[in-house]
This record gives structure tokens, C-alpha cells and sequence, in this order.
């Protein structure tokens, strides 16, 4: 089909028709399809990527893993599960990424998808309620419900570094990696971010590098794996309590059937009982210790700073060379425990011991400019083959505002929030009629699991679509009260939390000039329960027509 220039002249083209298209092939973006096509839509699919699996495909970085154990990441449906097992307790992104195709096998969901096709715009159509979708590489579609399923990391950030451009080895942000890979045996390699893919790259190039430097500006608070290979024998038995287990699997304080937090203050018990419990977390791994201890280390600096000495003396014990103590794990916390997300680590304090690692400390010595040859700083010029930029992510927000994606009268989303996102329960936008968000901006995205809200918040979005369907209406919208409304809650828990104290791409305070609010309610299950109070209450605060 010949699209015109504009491919989203509504008139101009003859665009694909469904009455809901799903923008992404994740966790959610499958959830959605599989559901809706059994409720009878017409229903397409897009994906940009040229696989199933969202960040798990785009993520191919060496030593790429899920940070949640086993079975907490993954579908609950036993036609699923049943026949599937996991090599390892952290699974690898290779095996994630075999799990999509399982998933497709058995709901043979390929047939209504549509890879390879990257949508760069979106327009709201006022005459006829309908969205308007431009691929880049000129094909359309149309559809009346809009579900936007990128996830909250589908937007790499590459920061503005002077004469990155002028680089003359390889240099890859860990999103973009090749499809081919990229040997770092026998390289001069840089990493740039030590967050999660930062610290996951490092203990990869580590042992083949010839030089691995890691240029850090605020040290990761990254917790012990415990990673383990996992036996069928073991998963077979594990598997009879499943139905159990992934009905437990929203229950507060996190997204894991299996964490348990004392409901006491960390500073009313005995600095026995305390060490007991921190003791127990930091052996079973994971997040135990990040949000499984007490029930007020992540909203009382006090009983927060007992967590972080704790951190900082079981990760000091971990590095022979005291030089670099300081700048891995300082005697006070730059920012409170468990306010950025804590990555997860099997040897990544090791490394710093190995002659051929080196920290630069950024906050010391900082960066001054990228050169043809490699990073120069104030103490001189690391000359590198590789530049590896693990620098997250415009994380929840940039999957939208990087879009030519306007709503009503043509607004651009980028500009209804400019100074800041509302949303009505971090599903819809005010002046976005008949789109709907799945793990979005101001919804429990980063504090929920992906398959857990996939289910749980993709069922909510499945009644909504059935209210419309049952009703015949055509149209609905949010009204900008209810909006700012949940922002203020969300502003609430900034404030009750220590999240806002900060500069975590929860915040938005990692990409400058971004409103820093915060951007996901960290309890999945208040969150929720907010969505069922306003379908309740017959979806309060949404308008149909
Ligand atoms: P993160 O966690 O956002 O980490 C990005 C890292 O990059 C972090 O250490 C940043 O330091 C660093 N960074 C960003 N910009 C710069 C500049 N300009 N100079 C130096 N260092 C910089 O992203 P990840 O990809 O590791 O993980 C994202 C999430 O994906 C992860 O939490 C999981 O949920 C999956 P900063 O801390 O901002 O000082």
C-alpha cells in the first residue's frame, strides 16, 4: 500500500481497521491480545521489535537477567507453566526470550501480530472517534481503542556527552545492542552507568575484557542474587502449589508470593532481632532485603540509614582493595536505601579486585569530554575500544513523548505534559479519548512485576472494553480533576515514602529538564484497589459517549 506523506491523513490511505490495536509485544501487549481476541475484537498487535518479549527482546546485552526469582516472573495460566521449566532461579534474557516463543506456541498468538513495524505516530480523529496510526515505514492503521503497551523502558536514554559522536571504537547504549552481538574479548571496554544493565554488562566483560573501566556517577546499592540452577525434579514439585502461589502473588509488601516483612519498626526491636532479620533477607536473596525487613525502612530515614549500614558493611567485606571503598559503598548513603532500585549482583564487587578493572569515580573525577580515543576526565584520558552507554532509560513517559502521538484538537502528548504527567489512575490521559495505558506513567509499573499487573491491571482494561462494548458507546474520555486528583496521590506517597528524596528515574530525575515527580505509586496492591474502586464505582471519573 502507497501511503501518502502524512500517513495520518485519515483520508489519504487505507490503513489496516481493527477495533483495538496493541502498541507492543511485552508482557502486557500479549496478555491483551490473547484476551481480546477471546472476547471477540478484532484486534492487531504492533510490535517495533523483530521478536516477541518487549525489554527482553531489545535488552541482548551480555549477562542480560530478570531480577525476580522464580515463578514470581512469568503468566499464571497453567497451560503455561505446566510443560515449562527454568534452568535457573534469575533466568538469563536467552531463556526469557525462548518463554515468549512457549507462550506464542501454546496461544498461538503470531497470527495477529505484526513485527517490525514501529508506530511514529498516533492521531486522535475528533469526527470519527477513531485513532490513526503512521509506521515509519509508511503503512497505517486504524482502530477505535488504543492500548499502549511499551512498558516503562522502552525509551533509551543516551545522555548529551560531549564528542560522543567523535568516538572512533564501538559504542552502544545496552538497549540498541546488535542483533548480531559484540565480542568484548581482548577489549579496551568503558562502561558508562553502573544501574542494573550497567552492573549485569560489567560482570560479563570482566573476565574476557583486556581492560574494563566503569565510570560511575552515584554508586549502585546493588544486592547479592543468589542465583541457583533450578531442576525439573524441583520445579515439578514447586508446581503443585502454584495455583496458590500466583494467588498470592500481589500480596503486599511486593509482587513475590513469598516475601514476608515484620510489620514493626526497624528501630523498636533489639539490634539482635533486627540483625536476624537483615541476615535472613540478605541470605535468601534478591529483593528480600529491599523491601522484605522492616516495615518502615523505605519511609523512616532512621530506621532506612540501619539498612544502609548493613549494605555498606556486607559489600565492603566483599573488596579487598580498600581505595575504592569510598566511592562503591560510602560511610554515609548518598541517597536513602532502596530509593533508586537496587540492582542485583553475582560477582560485580568481586571485579574491582581483578588488575584489569578500574573504577572512575565520577564525583571526584568528572568527566570532561568524549574523544576519538575514549573518555577523557579531569585525571587523564581512558583510551577504550568499546564505549558501553548503560544509561537507562526515559523511563515511563518516553515511550509516549518520543511519538508524534496527539489526542483530542491535536495535542501532542509531549506538550499536555510538559510540566508534568496526570493521569486518571496511571490508565488514561485527560484529552487521550479511547487510549489506554498498560503499565504506564503513574500507574505501579516499576514496583509491580510484569506478568503480575499484565493480569491483574490487563483484566481491569479488559471489563473497561467490555463496559464500552456492552454500552455501544463510541467514545470515552478523563476529566483533568480526577487526574490531578491521582497525581496528588501519588505526590502523597512521595512525601510519606523517602522515594522522593531521590534522583531515581522513578522521580523522572534522571533525565534533565523532566518534571521530577513521582512517576509509579509504589504498592501494587493500593494501586489496585484503586482501579476496582472506580470500576465500582461505574468507572468514576471516566466520561462515555
Ligand atoms: P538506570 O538504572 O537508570 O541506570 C543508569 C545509570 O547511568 C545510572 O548509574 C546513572 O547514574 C548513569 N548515568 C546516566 N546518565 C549519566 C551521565 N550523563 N553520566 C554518567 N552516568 C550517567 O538504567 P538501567 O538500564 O541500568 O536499568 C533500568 C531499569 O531497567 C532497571 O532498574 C530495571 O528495572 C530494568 P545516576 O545514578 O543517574 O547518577
Amino acid at each position: 500500500m502507497d501511503a501518502p506523506a502524512d500517513s495520518n491523513d485519515a483520508h489519504s490511505y487505507d490503513a489496516h481497521s481493527y477495533d483495538v490495536v496493541i502498541v507492543g509485544a511485552g508482557f502486557n501487549g500479549l496478555y491483551q491480545l490473547k484476551r481480546l481476541r477471546e472476547a471477540g475484537w478484532s484486534v492487531r498487535l504492533v510490535e517495533a521489535g523483530s521478536g516477541l518479549g518487549g525489554v527482553w527482546h531489545n535488552n541482548r546485552y551480555p549477562g542480560a537477567r530478570v531480577d525476580c526469582h522464580v515463578p514470581n516472573y512469568e503468566y499464571s495460566m497453567p497451560e503455561i507453566w505446566e510443560d515449562w521449566n527454568w534452568t535457573e532461579r534469575f533466568p538469563g534474557r536467552e531463556e526469557l526470550v525462548a518463554y515468549f516463543d512457549h507462550v506464542d506456541s501454546i496461544w498461538n498468538l503470531s497470527p495477529d501480530i505484526d513485527l517490525n513495524t514501529r508506530i511514529s505516530s498516533a492521531h486522535f480523529d475528533e469526527v470519527s472517534d477513531r485513532w490513526r496510526l503512521g509506521v515509519d515505514d509508511g503503512r497505517a492503521y486504524d482502530c477505535q481503542w488504543l492500548l499502549m503497551c511499551t512498558g516503562f523502558g522502552s525509551a533509551p536514554y543516551v545522555p548529551d556527552l560531549a564528542g560522543l559522536a567523535d568516538f572512533d571504537g564501538i559504542t552502544h547504549h545496552t538497549a540498541q545492542w546488535p542483533l548480531e552481538g559484540l565480542a568484548l574479548e581482548g577489549q579496551r571496554v568503558g562502561i558508562i552507568g553502573t544501574g542494573a544493565s550497567g552492573v549485569q554488562v560489567a560482570q560479563e566483560a570482566a573476565p574476557v575484557a583486556e581492560h574494563l573501566t566503569l565510570f560511575q556517577r552515584t554508586p549502585v546499592y546493588a544486592l547479592p542474587m543468589a542465583q541457583r540452577s533450578l531442576t525439573v525434579e524441583e520445579q515439578t514439585i514447586a508446581k503443585q502449589d502454584y495455583l496458590d502461589v500466583f494467588r498470592r502473588r500481589n500480596a503486599p509488601p511486593g509482587s513475590f508470593h513469598d516475601m514476608e516483612r515484620v510489620n514493626r519498626s526497624a528501630l523498636e526491636v533489639t539490634e539482635d532481632e533486627r540483625l536476624e532479620v537483615f541476615e535472613d533477607r540478605w541470605a535468601k536473596g534478591g529483593f528480600h532485603f529491599w523491601v522484605g525487613t522492616f516495615k518502615d525502612t523505605l519511609s523512616d530515614l532512621d530506621a532506612n540509614r540501619l539498612s544502609y549500614e548493613f549494605w555498606r558493611d556486607k559489600t565492603r567485606s566483599r573488596i579487598r582493595d580498600e581505595s575504592v571503598h569510598e566511592s562503591l559503598a560510602p560511610t554515609d548513603p548518598p541517597y536513602p536505601f532502596g530509593t533508586k532500585r537496587p540492582s542485583l549482583e553475582q560477582t560485580f564487587y568481586d571485579i574491582f579486585d581483578q588488575p584489569n578493572v578500574s573504577l572512575v569515580d565520577l564525583k571526584t573525577d568528572p568527566l570532561i569530554e568524549i574523544t576519538e580515543a575514549g573518555v577523557l576526565t579531569e585525571a587523564g584520558l581512558v583510551e577504550l575500544d568499546v564505549l558501553v552507554l548503560a544509561t537507562g532509560f526515559d523511563a515511563n513517559t518516553g515511550g509516549f513523548t518520543r511519538l508524534d502521538f496527539r489526542g483530542a484538537d491535536g495535542v501532542l502528548i509531549g506538550d499536555a505534559w510538559a510540566d508534568g504527567v496526570d493521569t486518571h489512575i496511571g490508565v488514561a490521559a485527560p484529552g487521550f479519548p479511547n487510549m489506554l495505558m498498560l503499565y504506564g506513567p503513574q500507574s505501579a509499573g516499576a514496583f509491580c512485576n510484569g506478568p503480575v499487573c499484565a493480569e491483574l491491571q490487563g483484566e481491569w482494561v479488559i471489563g473497561l472494553l467490555d463496559h464500552v462494548r456492552q454500552n455501544e458507546y463510541t467514545r470515552f474520555d478523563t476529566d483533568p480533576e480526577h487526574a490531578a486528583q491521582w497525581s496528588g496521590e501519588l505526590a502523597g506517597w512521595a512525601d510519606k515514602t523517602l522515594f522522593g528524596k531521590a534522583n531515581s528515574w522513578y522521580m523522572g530525575a534522571n533525565i534533565p529538564g523532566k518534571r521530577r515527580q513521582l512517576l509509579n505509586i509504589p504498592s501494587s496492591d493500593v494501586y489496585l484497589e484503586a482501579l476496582a474502586d472506580c470500576a465500582a464505582a461505574g468507572y468514576e471519573g471516566f466520561r462515555f459517549e
